[in-house]
């Protein structure tokens, strides 16, 4: 975890607890005394309440608990191979164009405008993609281990010729 990613889990994690401790004010607030309800009736609203309150807070942990350690930047791999891809009015250019199979780290930046880097195994299906602005270089970390022709495909319109946006290479045994 770098500097950025630590800065910003922190923040996440501080504005989660504000939340939370807003959610309990509201909470608070509702139950004041002197209502015209009687007594054994609120004393039931009450308790419903607490249960939907902590049954909330329950889910919440659970999911928080269970998908953190599959926050992508916590286990990410070692790459063998970097691979930078020019994206411009309307090719992507890879270099290496032959990349042997294992974890591969793109480095993709925009000579123009926005586009979407859209990789393809070669059986057709969608590997990954992400967005590709003028100005950034977008990174993406994929394991390549079928060796053959990958395609990438722009998945944001960009132009005229947007639909022939399409850029190759090969990954090798
Ligand atoms: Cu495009």
């Amino acid at each position: 975890m770098n500097g950025t990613q630590l800065f910003i889990t922190v923040l996440y994690s501080a504005v989660t607890l504000i939340g939370i401790v807003g959610m309990l004010a509201v909470l608070r607030s509702t139950r004041r005394k002197g209502e015209a309800l009687p007594e054994s009736t609120l004393h039931k609203l009450h308790r419903g309440e607490n249960w939907w309150a902590l049954m909330a807070l329950v889910i919440l942990i659970v999911f928080f608990v269970g998908t953190f350690a599959g926050i992508p930047w916590l286990n990410r791999a070692q790459a063998d191979t970097t691979a930078n891809v020019r994206a411009l009015q309307f090719a992507f250019i890879v270099q290496p164009a032959q990349i042997p199979a294992g974890t591969v780290d793109f480095k993709v930046k925009s000579d123009d405008v926005s586009h979407g880097f859209g990789l393809y195994a070669p059986d057709g299906k969608l590997v990954k993609q992400i967005q590709v602005l003028p100005g950034v270089t977008s990174t993406m970390t994929v394991d390549l281990d079928t060796p053959g022709t990958y395609k990438i495909l722009c998945l944001e319109f960009c132009g005229y010729n947007h639909h022939n946006m399409v850029g190759q290479f090969e990954v090798t045994q």
